[in-house]
């Protein structure tokens, strides 16, 4: 077993991504292997539960009010519509089921709906996890209480780069949420995205902030930007096709996530469905073991079920059994 630490130098760090790419991934898979059981998937379903008109300025998002990308805002979801679509991702065989909301953070009169969703998931026996912007202590000691597994809440890129990207919260505000979502007992998820033009000495501080936290986050997404038309780095990236995300540093930075953060689920998120699957192959080799199923993310398109289902048997990998519960769920246990 390799040991699991908190202490990596951004030094150390940019070492791992400068390894020959050999040497990387073998080291990666390695740990992988050390840790993870071989050749196994865990699959998600993703539903978006609050669509658009979030008034955050997340510069890669189709969501913000500030993008123009004609995605239509909606208010949140009636309760029994989600746990229908919680149930339909059930039956076809999901074991984990994410749900995201446009917000920049949840009003204290939508907590009783997200109990209620959280509860109804949770009964049907799939794990559960929500993203839904910045918390407070009371709204995580809330999800926790109704059994919630997991809270998503991405750090997205570099310390230095942060501001670049998003002006209306700052990368402290992020990691505050991380802490109370940990305090609370609920299962961290962060990561965040590749591909917003940023240099290799962003990528590492990025891996560097999530590899040093007091404990590493249970789930760490990495999704390839998908170039929304009307966000300002879905822009961007039309007008220099050349900042595109090179695949190999794409898999790099896979690979430098799983041996730094050996304990985790390491994500393939956004972004698989314009990679080849001979990328994708590679990012299982580097340690990557959770992809979304389905045909949408959140608003993007995504590779889709049956296409999948090939790249998989392609590859020889099987869907991942559902993990035992992290802990127990407070939601479930009987009253004292
Ligand atoms: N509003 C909440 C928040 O930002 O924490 C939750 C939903 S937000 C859409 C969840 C994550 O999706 C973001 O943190 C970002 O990492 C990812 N994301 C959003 N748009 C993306 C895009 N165009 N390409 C890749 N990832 C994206
Ligand atoms: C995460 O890191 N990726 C997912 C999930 N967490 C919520 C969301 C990806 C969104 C991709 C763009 C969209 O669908 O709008
Ligand atoms: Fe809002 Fe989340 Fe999109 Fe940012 S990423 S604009 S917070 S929905």
């Amino acid at each position: 077993m390799t040991e699991v630490r908190t202490d990596w130098t951004r030094a150390e760090i940019a070492t791992l991504f400068g390894l020959p790419f050999d040497e990387l991934v073998y080291q990666a898979q390695t740990v992988h292997r050390a840790h993870h059981a071989a050749g196994q998937i865990q699959l998600c379903t993703l539903l978006s539960i609050k669509t658009g008109g979030c008034p955050e300025d997340c510069g890669y998002c189709s969501q913000s009010v500030k993008a123009d990308s004609g995605v239509e805002a909606t208010k949140l979801m009636d309760v029994q519509a989600v746990l229908q679509k919680a149930a339909e991702a059930a039956d076809s065989g999901s074991r984990r089921f994410c749900m995201g909301a446009a917000w920049r953070n949840p009003k204290d009169r939508d907590m009783p709906a997200i109990v209620q969703i959280v509860q109804g998931v949770r009964a049907m026996g799939m794990e559960t996890c929500m993203t839904l912007g910045m918390l407070t202590p009371k709204q995580a000691d809330m999800l926790a209480d109704a059994g919630l597994d997991y809270y998503n809440h991405n750090i997205d890129t570099s310390p230095e780069r942060y501001n670049e990207i998003i002006t209306t919260r700052t990368m402290e505000d992020r990691l505050d949420t991380l802490a109370e979502v940990r305090r609370a007992g609920i299962n961290v998820c962060s990561g965040g995205i590749v591909g917003l033009g940023e240099t290799r000495a962003d990528r590492v501080g990025f891996i560097h902030t999530l590899a040093t936290l007091p404990a590493h986050p249970e789930s760490v997404p990495v999704n390839a930007l998908v170039p929304v038309k009307g966000t300002v780095l879905g822009d961007m990236l039309a007008d220099t096709p050349l900042a595109k995300i090179d695949d190999i540093e794409f898999v790099r930075t896979i690979a430098v996530a799983r041996i730094t953060m050996p304990m985790s689920m390491v994500r393939l998120s956004a972004g698989r469905e314009s990679m080849s699957e001979a990328t994708q192959a590679l990012c299982f080799m580097a340690g990557a073991n959770s992809i979304f199923t389905g045909d949408k993310l959140l608003t993007a398109a995504n590779a889709g079920d049956d296409k999948d289902a090939a790249m998989l048997a392609n590859l020889g990998l099987v869907p991942m059994e559902a993990e035992e519960p992290l802990r127990a769920c407070k939601a479930l246990e009987p009253a004292k």
